[in-house]
């Protein structure tokens, strides 16, 4: 056994050591093999993250381009079965102009929230609003030559600003980005009367605006315009949403914004409440009507059914007007005052005369005395 053991293992030995010798080639060969494929799948690796971080609007991938992103899904005119009910308990923006207050100095103070308001008929949008109004904010009124000192308190979760169009001042200074938690303060001198918007302006500005960071301030001239019996602060916007905002509520869709294909179009930031409640006025009283497009995009066409705009200012030029005129457009980031006298008792709707935007609750009522009914043709 021993020899032959011997001799098995004399006569196996160089193959054992032939065998090992190759065994340890081959496992180096793909020891450097594995190394070589590592290294190309990092470089694969490193190239691909490259691209990603390089990806510009222009070259992004057609998903995310929300320029192209058509079509898109509307959700306008979409309200509960309840919405007539809802709309009668909707408190309405009280459009009345407030006085302006005495003195040199107006201190205005505003909050930024994030708040969940009502557009329409039981339909909730995720703002970015105003703490205590909601979408639009508070109506401003001061008087020319007065000085405005504006604090602005950013309670919302991003950076916010404020863009009075009231104001001659360096917008890189007064209207810079304020940090959540923190303020901004500034003066300015409201030296041009007329109506104007106030926003904000942090980019991106369709966002915030479109998310409900507007309003109109009021200045007053100097040379008083012709008294009048009432006078009322409009300030159209429309709403972009990503869902109907029923069971939940609704916030910005971008792309429909850019597109600008809004579901609501609103004076005062919810649609037609001023038909379910109507500014009221007295037979042969003259109504003024103070008119900002706040937008984002849309202009207000306004116009006054069954009536004359018997004074116009147009694009807030309080030193010249023109006379019974229909139809005045106010432009996006603009504003306009009229004045309409109506004699005849009835139900006057005023409007943006595109007409889509009537469709879509841009429209309110001036109820003129006391008429039969509540609804018009
Ligand atoms: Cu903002």
């Amino acid at each position: 056994m021993a020899s032959h053991a011997a001799r098995t293992s004399t006569y196996r030995a160089p193959d054992e050591t032939e065998s090992g010798t190759w065994s340890k080639i081959l496992a180096l060969f793909l020891g450097l093999l594995v190394a070589l494929l590592g290294f190309f799948a990092l470089l694969m690796w490193i190239d691909a993250r490259g691209a990603r971080d390089d990806a510009s609007p222009a070259s992004a991938a057609p998903t995310t381009d929300h320029n192209t992103a058509l079509p898109l899904n509307s959700f306008a005119g979409v309200v509960p079965d309840n919405a007539a009910e809802l709309a009668e308990a909707h408190k309405s923006y009280d459009a009345t102009l407030p006085s302006a207050p005495a003195g040199e100095l107006v201190k205005v103070q505003m909050t930024l929230k994030d708040m969940t308001v009502e557009i329409a008929p039981g339909v909730r949008y995720n703002t970015w609003a105003f703490d205590g109004h909601g979408a639009p904010g508070p109506i401003v009124h001061v008087r020319e030559g007065q000085t405005v000192e504006m604090t602005l308190t950013n309670g919302g979760a991003i950076p916010h600003s404020i863009d009075f169009h009231a104001a001659r001042i360096a917008p890189d200074v007064a209207f810079t980005d304020v940090a959540p938690g923190d303020s901004v303060k500034f003066r300015f001198t409201a030296g041009d009367p007329g109506v104007y918007m106030y926003h904000c302006g942090t980019k991106p500005v369709l966002a915030h605006i479109a998310n409900g960071m507007y309003g109109a301030i009021v200045v007053q001239p100097k040379a008083a315009l012709p008294p009048v019996d009432n006078e009322y602060v409009l300030v159209g916007s429309e709403w972009y949403l990503n869902g109907d905002g029923i069971e939940e509520p609704a916030s910005l869709d971008m792309g429909k914004a850019r597109a600008r294909m809004a579901d609501w179009v609103t004076f005062n930031g919810y649609a037609n409440q001023y038909v379910t409640h109507p500014l009221t006025a007295q037979p042969g009283e003259t109504t003024r009507f103070w008119v900002v497009a706040a937008g984002p995009t849309n202009n207000v066409n306004f116009h006054v059914v069954g009536a004359m705009l018997d004074r116009a200012w147009v694009n807030s030029d309080l030193t010249q007007h023109q006379r019974n005129v229909q139809t005045v457009i106010v432009p996006a980031g603009g504003g306009a005052v009229f004045d309409v006298k109506i004699d005849e008792e009835g139900l006057y709707p005023f409007v943006s005369h595109a007409f889509a935007d009537v469709d879509l609750g841009q429209v309110g009522l001036l109820k003129v005395g006391n008429p039969k009914g509540t609804t018009v043709h």
